[in-house]
């Protein structure tokens, strides 16, 4: 069997390439400004039916996206059948097709894809999609079921939703029916699976104080309100920023992105929050989540995701403990260069901890080698993973006492309240609001856990990021050469200092993160770090780093 190359040409000239833009599948996908991704979203469209072939029909899912980008932007991301990231080899292929030029080319550059990828194309494709409520969003998926048409794919469209609904369907569709499956393959099934499970881990608890929940004009208000009738009132909560539909809204001084960035409150809740409250923040396709919460007298402090790494490992110790299966279990953590000084050390005197490069697929896969591996970055992105012999080992587990009986029941339900597929801000949410009620914690006692080393991000544009090459987790720069060895001097200087130098995934520049005892150590290292980085490569003059603050 071959391509049916007539549809594919029809379809490939009415999305051509726009020629001067060169595209690349990045960390999370392709994003850029959603006016110029016709073409892209039309070609992933053909590479999910192939990756579904080749993966002998399993079903692929299509997010459109651009997550915590402004309203401009957009983005596309493939989801692998178990609901995780796209296989790092065809992030590769996904590149190679969105800039073939012409027709011709990206009808040559597919059939080289079929031959090296040895896709046998008598399987069946299958794949389902989805977008969030950027305005670019309808144009986009309607250039992507081109491409599933094209090439004759079996779509399902899963509407406007969350991306951790989405890869939630994926892996739902392709376990349904064996001793793995992961729930219904509907929002119906993934909001009683994930309240099913609250509700059990939180009978007999206090009543939760109302939570009040920042969903940044973006798609979690619609997840969010759903969520709210299953859950009935075991979790209070009022909804903020759910302008979906009011231009520029998106993620505009509002979400997970803006407060943990600046590090402060999103100004439309100035007037919302009263002092004691708690509050999250879910990005714009609510698959991070930042906490915070107004203390007496109303200063702000933020609660991270190193901070809800370290209160769900702490619990899951706890349960584990309770159920008498520490010989059995063993719970690591996973984190980025970039969780903060003080979380690491925290968790480090209780746990294995292990650093990895930033991007959930490293952070993934290196939690799948715990038996419960839970994963956060600092900016809100994370989840749990129970490793299918611990999911055995929780299901065969006979408790000798009523108090064994309740651990291992609570770690059972915790499976259920996890989206393990990807973080998902809405099942982390339920998660972190679990453990706050167990523990009896206010958001005064949880930020008590460790205090936050002061750090810094600062970004500088230089000529070209690619100069930049990092090793050890991304931790130390071995190029361009001699660079670490004058960070390292400017580091020694400062107490407590910390810092480290990386080219983004997502954005054209490199940043600088620091850290300190001090704040103004923290400010200082950073832009002055960020100026060793501007000297060394040439950056734009426009962008040189000011000096401290
Ligand atoms: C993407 C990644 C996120 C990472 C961020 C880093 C996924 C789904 N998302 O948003 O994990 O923290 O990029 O961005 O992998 P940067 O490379 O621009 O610093
Ligand atoms: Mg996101």
């Amino acid at each position: 069997m071959s391509l049916s190359i007539d549809a594919i040409k029809v379809g490939s000239e009415k999305h051509p390439k726009p020629a001067d833009i060169h595209f690349q599948y990045g960390t999370a996908g392709f994003r850029t400004l959603g006016g110029v991704l016709d073409s892209v979203l039309f070609r992933v469209g053909i590479l999910a039916a192939l990756r579904s072939k080749r993966l002998d029909g399993r079903t692929i899912g299509v997010m459109v996206t651009a997550s915590h980008n402004p309203e401009p932007d957009n983005g596309v991301k493939l989801v692998d059948p178990r609901g995780e990231m796209l296989e790092a080899s065809w992030e590769v292929h996904a590149t190679t097709l969105s800039n073939a030029p012409t027709t011709d080319a990206l009808i040559e550059a597919l059939n080289s894809l079929i031959q090296t990828a040895k896709i046998d194309l008598s399987k069946p494709a299958r794949v389902v999609y989805a977008r969030d409520t950027r305005p670019s969003g309808p144009a986009l998926v309607a250039a992507l079921e081109d491409g599933f048409k094209a090439i004759g794919a079996e779509a399902r469209d899963a509407g406007v939703t969350t991306t951790p609904i989405l890869h939630y369907f994926v892996r739902a569709i392709n376990t349904k029916g064996t001793q793995y499956s992961y729930g219904e393959d509907s929002e119906d099934g993934y909001f009683r699976k994930l309240s099913d499970a609250y509700k059990k881990l939180v009978t007999g608890r206090p009543p939760a104080s109302p939570l009040l929940i920042d969903c940044a004009n973006g798609v979690g208000a619609i997840a969010a309100k759903k969520l709210a009738n299953y859950l009935g009132d075991s979790l209070p909560f009022t909804l903020e920023n759910t302008a979906i539909t009011t231009e520029g809204a998106l993620n505009n001084a509002c979400g997970a992105d803006f407060v943990k960035t600046s590090q402060k409150l999103p100004p439309s809740l100035s007037n919302v929050m009263k002092p004691g409250q708690r509050a999250c923040s879910l990005d714009g396709d609510a698959d991070r989540l930042i906490y915070f919460y107004l203390d007496e007298r109303g200063v702000f402090h933020m609660l991270d995701g190193d901070k809800i790494a370290a209160l769900v490992a702490a619990f899951i110790v706890e349960q584990v403990k309770i159920a008498d299966l520490e010989d059995k279990v063993k719970v690591g953590v996973v984190q980025t260069a970039y969780a903060n000084g003080a979380s690491t050390k925290y968790l480090q005197e209780r746990l294995p901890v292990k650093c990895v490069p930033t991007g959930v697929k490293h952070l993934h896969h290196a939690a799948e080698r715990y038996d419960v591996g839970v994963y956060f970055e600092a900016n809100g992105h994370g989840t749990v993973l129970f490793s299918d012999d611990t999911l055995a080992t929780l299901h065969e587990h006979q408790p000798s006492t009523p108090a064994q009986s309740r651990g291992l029941e609570n770690l059972i339900s915790l499976t259920n309240v996890i989206n393990q597929t990807v973080g998902d801000a809405l099942s982390d949410m339920l998660l972190v609001e679990v453990v706050l009620s167990h523990k009896s914690y206010s958001g005064v006692e949880w930020d008590s856990l460790y205090v936050d080393l002061p750090n810094r991000l600062v970004k500088v544009v230089v000529a070209d990021r690619n100069a930049f090459k990092t090793e050890d987790a991304e931790r130390r720069l071995v190029s361009p050469p001699g660079l670490q060895s004058k960070i390292d001097d400017l580091v020694n200087k400062h107490q407590g200092g910390r810092s480290f130098v990386r080219p983004s995934g997502t954005e054209d520049v490199v940043r600088v993160y620091a850290e300190a005892n001090l704040k103004a150590q923290a400010d200082e290292l950073a832009f002055r770090v960020a100026g060793l980085v501007y000297d060394e490569a040439g950056g734009d003059p426009v962008s040189r780093p000011k000096e401290f603050l």
